[in-house]
């Protein structure tokens, strides 16, 4: 299997820290922005919208972050990073659709208006705050979720919004950051794996 993969944005930060993590065996190509792979055709041929990350399985080419994470979870299941019951799988489902939809609108509002995107943002930052009344990780165990939320939180971005009202999801992003594979990702400590 091969990762291709930007490193350094949220997207991708997320799958490399749950390869990484669990030390699967994925290749990891980086791809960096100034060589412009991602507008290649042969890059195309995998994601028709040059968008990275994608994942190559043999002949299966699987673009969309939150579906390489799950996709990665199920093909190895000794990560125990998807629940298999149901309603813990919809669980999970339900926040890493949620993240791909409100809290990265949530965050990247922050560029353009940042008082409006602070009040925006509040709803979305109790949900968190209460979901992780008592929990470790946001769905009790670690789970996909946590590597899909927790990189836009930490990037650039995520940044510029204020978590200082919401001590466990404060709490959180540190317990997350401390796991091995956001160390290992963290591109203040350390280079992104390349192929
Ligand atoms: N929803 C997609 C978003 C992918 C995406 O927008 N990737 C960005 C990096 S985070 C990208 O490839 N940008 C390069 C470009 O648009 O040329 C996912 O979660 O994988």
């Amino acid at each position: 299997m091969k990762l291709y993969s930007f490193s350094l944005t949220p997207n991708n930060r997320k799958v490399e820290a749950f390869i990484r993590h669990y030390d699967l065996p994925v290749e990891i190509h980086s791809m960096p922005f100034k060589d412009k792979e991602n507008q290649t055709p042969a890059y195309r041929a995998i994601n028709p919208l040059g968008k990275a990350p994608a994942l190559v399985d043999g002949d299966f080419k699987l673009w969309e972050s939150n579906a390489i994470l799950t996709y990665l979870a199920t093909v190895f299941p000794e990560t125990h990073a998807l629940p298999t019951d149901p309603q813990g799988r919809a669980d999970v489902d339900r926040w890493l659709h949620w993240q791909s939809f409100h809290f990265t609108h949530a965050v990247i509002a922050h560029k353009d208006n940042p008082e409006k995107a602070a009040k925006d943002i509040q709803p979305h930052l109790d949900l968190l705050e209460g979901q992780l009344e008592g929990r470790e990780f946001l769905c009790g165990e670690l789970s996909v979720a946590d590597f899909a939320i927790v990189p836009y939180a930490i990037a650039r971005l995520g940044k510029n919004v204020d978590y200082s009202g919401h001590p466990n999801v404060v709490a959180w992003f540190d317990r997350v950051t401390h796991l091995k594979g956001f160390v290992a990702t963290d591109p203040s400590l350390s280079l992104p794996a390349s192929a």
